[in-house]
């Protein structure tokens, strides 16, 4: 397939005022956003992508899952799409760059395409994942897991957020819920820009990472039950309490990621402490370990252990425990041709770059089982994501939206 000229880019400012313009829809309080999924700014940031798409000449697909699929139109109406995107939806102190530079950054791509008058056989295909986060309505990635046949739509549907909501009611009360059937889409690839969410590539000043694999990921929820009592007149040697419980059998999650130093890691960050009264022993409490390596050996063999040793912490302790998988994935290779359309992008644009190992979970980690996939990341200040203060720069955009246009417009094949 010809090869783009190294002299096709991307209009970086035009791509920064669109992230900074997208940042506007569901601010956080210090700075980032708080867009969570099928909330009413996520709606409002869905028609706002709506609105470029058509702009650019695009036409809308959604499907009922409520993922977004803006086709540009290539020479060849029956040939096969390449999709590029990701997620809007944030962390509720999420940053304006997770997911939103995939979405805006394939925007960007097709309009730079649309100025360069460039055409390719393929359509392309900007792409909103829904829910990628999984921090509402868990697991993670979890629209794109309905697209790759990962879970049943009615799973999907019957998810719940925290206030008892479920993702099917809310899909259809913010009014995107589309009619197509889930996963009917056939893909000939799919790419997608990330912020790297880590410190390697700024630490090694590398403007590119060129994505080989992603590390698999292990949620499991923990329920400990113990005893309410009062936190005054109960004597010491009479509690059972399941806070207590808690943070012995988090110290044991740290020991166990630190066992497989340097790759592993593990930590609980969804906490629910019942009945979380000041003057209350906790009863009950219901938390999240996640953990994650490159290799699917060491997170079974993480996740056993965590089991065995709370375990017995709770048994000595006289308490329950309950345990349940609320999501997943193994780790991914992704393809070899897309990856190959990556570096020689980054190769022929002059950006510095390196093969990295996504330590995130994206929704290309899905795709990759139903379609050729891979990914592009620029680096983040400090490596510091799901943070407010989450940050990049202009040109880092810029370079990682300008491999994304090479990699997609070779694989759509320009037709001169
Ligand atoms: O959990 C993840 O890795 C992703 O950010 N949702
Ligand atoms: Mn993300
Ligand atoms: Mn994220």
């Amino acid at each position: 397939m010809a090869a783009p000229g190294e002299n096709l880019k991307i209009n970086g400012e035009r791509l920064w005022d669109s992230l900074m313009e997208m940042a506007k829809i569901g601010p956080g309080i210090a700075g980032g956003n708080n867009r969570q999924t099928l909330t009413d700014e996520d709606a409002e940031g869905r028609a706002l992508f709506q609105k470029w798409c058509e702009e650019a000449g695009c036409t809308m697909g959604l499907d009922q899952m409520g993922n977004m699929f803006a086709r540009r139109e290539g020479t060849d109406p029956d040939a096969l799409p390449v999709y590029v995107g990701s997620h809007l939806d944030t962390q509720p102190t999420g940053g304006k760059y997770d997911g939103v530079l995939g979405v805006l950054g394939a925007l960007e791509v097709i309009r730079s395409m649309n100025d360069l008058g460039i055409k390719t056989k393929h359509p392309v295909v900007a792409t909103n994942w829904t829910n990628e986060e999984g921090t509402r309505f868990a697991p993670a990635m979890l629209s794109s897991g309905v697209f790759a046949g990962v879970h049943t739509q009615d799973w999907a549907y019957e998810r719940e957020d925290a206030k008892g909501k479920t993702f099917g009611d809310e899909l259809k009360r913010i009014g995107w819920r589309g009619e197509e059937e889930v996963g009917a889409r056939k893909m000939h690839a799919f790419f997608e820009l990330h912020i790297e969410q880590g410190p390697i590539l700024e630490a090694e000043g590398k403007d590119i990472g060129v994505v080989t694999h992603g590390q698999g990921l292990s949620w499991t929820q923990v329920t400990i039950t113990g005893k309410d009592a009062h936190t005054g007149s109960t004597p010491m040697p009479m509690r059972k309490n399941a806070g207590l419980a808690m943070a012995r059998v988090l110290e044991k999650v740290e020991e166990i990621a630190l066992s497989h130093a340097p790759d592993a890691v593990g930590a609980a960050g969804h906490i629910d402490v019942y009945p979380n009264s000041r003057n209350v022993i906790p009863g009950k409490v219901v938390f999240t370990v996640d953990f994650r390596s490159p290799e699917l050996s060491v997170i079974e063999d993480m996740v056993a252990r965590l089991k065995t040793d709370a375990q017995a912490i709770c048994d000595e302790m006289g308490m329950e425990i309950e345990f349940e998988n609320v999501g997943g994935f193994d780790p991914v290779a992704f393809d070899e041709t897309c990856v190959g359309a990556i570096r020689s992008a980054a190769e022929r644009l002059g950006y510095s770059h390196r093969n990295i190992i996504s330590g995130a979970g994206h929704d290309a980690c899905w795709i990759n089982q139903v379609a050729p996939t891979a990914m592009v990341m620029c680096p983040c200040v400090d490596g510091l994501s799901h943070n407010e203060a989450e940050e990049i720069s202009k040109d880092w955009a810029a370079a990682g939206a300008d491999v994304l246009l090479h990699a997609v417009v070779e694989t759509a094949e320009i037709v001169e």
